[in-house]
């Protein structure tokens, strides 16, 4: 990716941990109110943005420290609104939201076309706060608000030939950039196992409040254990295929960009060493841990396979 040096975010940016876990106690003894299953739940939302979406805490949350709302919203990589990470915020608010549809077709039995607010409303959301990771080589922790993407295909039944899913981003000449960077409109890809897993999230909302169009609004993909660019943003349609798709970033550049693109310390991009990050909001490095620290939930999904010939 054509990268410039990030500027530096002071540590007190992020949101410091007292303060969240502060946040935490006090839903958690407001949630005692709740339904029964919902107070089962970890409690993690930060309490005057939870009132927006509503959603419940996932046990699937990490319980580091989320990074600061204004990185998280004002460092991005949407590169269809520029290449700096500046950029998607200066310009993706040229997105109109309404109306959005969110087309499922290909190997299914019941192809669907989702209104987005009706998508908003297909399964209970969920608050998930997943690390993120970018293969530039800086992470985030992130509290998304969205459900299991399972929950979607499993509406419009995948046929047994289905073997990936295709994921198909908005594209629109009059507000984004029309020099090639990468191949338009955005795609990505996973394997239908990926995309069936508990921990992809179908997402439509951060830090309890819908998506920023700079996040990918109104629907995205979160695939906390792949590296940044296999969560597709803005996303109008999911195909359903036999063959593996292909993806903008393996066509712009197969040798650097894998179609499975697990995070793995252990194989170095050409450019970029996969075996540590920088957590923005910090100074220090921290090893990166394999599929993101979610081996445990995921590894079996690559049994068999060597990840080095597969990147
Ligand atoms: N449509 C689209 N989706 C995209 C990208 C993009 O350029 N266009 N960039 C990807 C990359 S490289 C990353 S790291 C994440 C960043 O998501 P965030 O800005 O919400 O943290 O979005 C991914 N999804
Ligand atoms: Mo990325």
């Amino acid at each position: 990716m054509l990268i410039k040096p990030a500027p530096d975010i002071l540590p007190s940016e992020i949101t410091p941990r007292a303060v969240f876990d502060d946040r935490r106690r006090i839903v958690l003894r407001a949630g005692l109110g709740l339904a029964a299953g919902a107070a089962l739940w970890p409690a993690a939302i930060p309490r005057a943005r939870a009132a927006s979406l509503g959603s419940l805490p996932s046990p699937f949350s990490t319980d580091e420290a989320p990074t600061k709302l204004d990185a998280v919203t004002g460092y991005n990589n949407f590169y269809e609104f520029g290449t700096d990470k500046g950029d998607p915020a200066r310009n993706a608010g040229k997105m109109a939201l309404r109306p959005w549809t969110l087309q499922v077709e290909g190997l299914v039995g019941r192809p669907r076309t989702f209104d987005i607010d009706e998508l908003l409303k297909l399964a209970p959301l969920e608050e998930r706060i997943y690390r993120m990771r970018c293969v530039e080589g800086w992470s985030m922790v992130i509290p998304w608000n969205g459900f299991p993407l399972a929950a979607l295909l499993k509406q419009v039944e995948p046929l047994g030939s289905a073997k990936y899913a295709e994921f198909l981003t908005h594209y629109d000449p009059e507000i984004m950039l029309r020099r090639p960077v990468l191949h338009w409109p955005y795609a990505e890809g996973l394997r239908l196992d990926e995309a069936m897993h508990p921990l992809t999230l179908l997402t439509l909302g951060l830090y309890g409040e819908p998506l920023l169009p700079q996040n990918g609004a109104p629907v995205r993909l979160v695939v906390p254990w792949k590296y940044g660019f296999k969560s597709a943003k803005s996303i109008v349609r999911i195909r359903v295929v036999e063959k593996q798709p292909a993806t903008a970033w393996n066509l712009a550049a197969p040798q650097e960009y894998g179609f499975y693109s697990n995070v793995n310390p252990a194989v170095a991009h050409p450019r970029w060493s996969q075996a540590s990050e920088r957590r923005i909001g910090e100074f220090r490095k921290r090893p990166t841990l394999p599929f993101n620290g979610y081996a445990e939930q995921v590894a079996s999904l690559y049994q068999g396979m060597d990840l080095r010939a597969d990147f």
